[in-house]
């Protein structure tokens, strides 16, 4: 293989590990496994196509250092691309062989994806700065079965890897999704998470109102209103950071606040703005207390959304507004934008 093609693989290969481990979040606890496997061939052929990629660094360092001295522009974009590939390839591998560590800053999945969405933005850079073009050849026949190849080498990897994540965690500790059970299942154990910077909201309970609007009018409940019901749901808190935890929540099922019946789905908003819209096939819950105990501050108070089988990214916490309609839960960005 020419190492043209190399560039020309990894050019596809890096956007499209990013987009698999997108899908990985976005599917929830639905058929996600076939999806890890997927992310895992595809990001693993980086490792195959390593001896090819090698040869054209070293032949572009041999230039830079040689007697022109031809440095050509864009080898930071270079460098910095090489550090997050590499970053998002060993957190991704630690992630699914190693441990969740509960204390620390920043989980190894939170790393991950910070490499993997930083890797694709330097790939597009690095690849205006060093065009590539495709020929004929490049879908030839050869070509295909050549990447079958690659791919194949890349599967075996990853099996390996699955196999010796398999082997070290206890069974039952990791979800299809790839998360980690928190090694402390009590409630105050639960790390309080933000998709990006939320804050959690001063939020008085007494004064505390939920606003349910649907066919066109709307109606306040206030938290003594709600606490007439105590409808409970066990669901698992499936972070994308990489870590679930299994509770039992209590609360109001949503659809008691809606007229009998209702269809269609809830957009649901918390008071510092972040939203989800949900079906109503879900079995959401409004939860105001989980594992006995009322919901702490920083995971929503006084109240939290509950989403069995959806990961914890529609779990849309200090709840304010529900706002009912038909239109299709899937119009809004896959994941929050904020
Ligand atoms: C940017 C978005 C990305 C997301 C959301 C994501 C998500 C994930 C998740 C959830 C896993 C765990 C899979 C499991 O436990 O079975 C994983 C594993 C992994 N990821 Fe990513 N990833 C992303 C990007 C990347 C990129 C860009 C690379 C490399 C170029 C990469 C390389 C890996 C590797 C090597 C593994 C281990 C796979 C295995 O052997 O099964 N990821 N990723
Ligand atoms: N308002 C709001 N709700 C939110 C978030 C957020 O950033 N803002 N983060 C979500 C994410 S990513 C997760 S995993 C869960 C975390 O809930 P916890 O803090 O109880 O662990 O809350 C969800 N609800
Ligand atoms: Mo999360």
């Amino acid at each position: 293989m020419r190492g043209r093609q190399a560039n020309l693989l990894l050019l596809v290969v890096v956007p499209l590990s990013a987009a698999t481990g997108f899908l990985m979040f976005v599917l929830g606890s639905g058929p996600v496994w076939p999806v890890a496997i997927l992310h895992g061939v595809v990001a693993l052929l980086v490792v195959v196509l390593v001896p090819w990629k090698s040869m054209v660094v070293r032949r572009a360092l041999h230039r830079s250092m040689g007697p022109r001295h031809e440095r050509r522009a864009g080898v930071c974009t270079s460098a910095l691309l090489g550090f997050t590939v590499v970053l998002a390839l060993l957190t991704g591998v630690v992630h699914v062989v190693g441990l969740l560590f509960d204390e620390a800053p920043l989980t190894t999945m939170q790393l991950h994806v910070g490499g993997g969405v930083l890797a694709v933005v330097l790939t597009v850079a690095h690849a205006r700065q060093r065009r590539v073009r495709p020929r004929r050849a490049d879908l030839s026949r050869r070509s295909f079965v050549r990447l079958a190849g690659l791919a194949s080498v890349a599967t075996v990897l990853t099996a390996g890897v699955q196999a010796s994540g398999a082997l070290k965690a206890r069974r039952g500790i990791r979800r299809a999704t790839g998360s980690f059970q928190l090694t402390d299942s009590a409630v105050a154990a639960i790390p309080a998470t933000s998709w990006f910077f939320d804050q959690a909201p001063e939020l008085e309970p007494s004064s505390w109102r939920l606003t349910v609007t649907t066919g066109g009018s709307s109606r306040d409940w206030s938290l003594a209103e709600l606490d007439q019901w105590r409808d409970r749901q066990v669901a698992v808190l499936d972070c994308t950071g990489g870590w679930w935890t299994e509770q039992e929540w209590v609360g109001v099922r949503l659809s008691r606040l809606l007229p009998p019946g209702s269809t269609g789905t809830v957009e649901v908003t918390s008071a510092t703005g972040y939203s989800r819209r949900l079906p109503l096939t879900d079995q959401l819950l409004l939860a105001t207390a989980v594992g006995g105990t009322g919901i702490f501050r920083a995971h929503g108070a006084p109240a939290r959304l509950v989403v069995p089988g959806r990961r914890g990214y529609h779990w849309v916490k200090w709840v304010v507004r529900i706002s009912h309609d038909e239109r299709p839960w899937w119009v809004q960005p896959p994941l929050p934008l904020r």
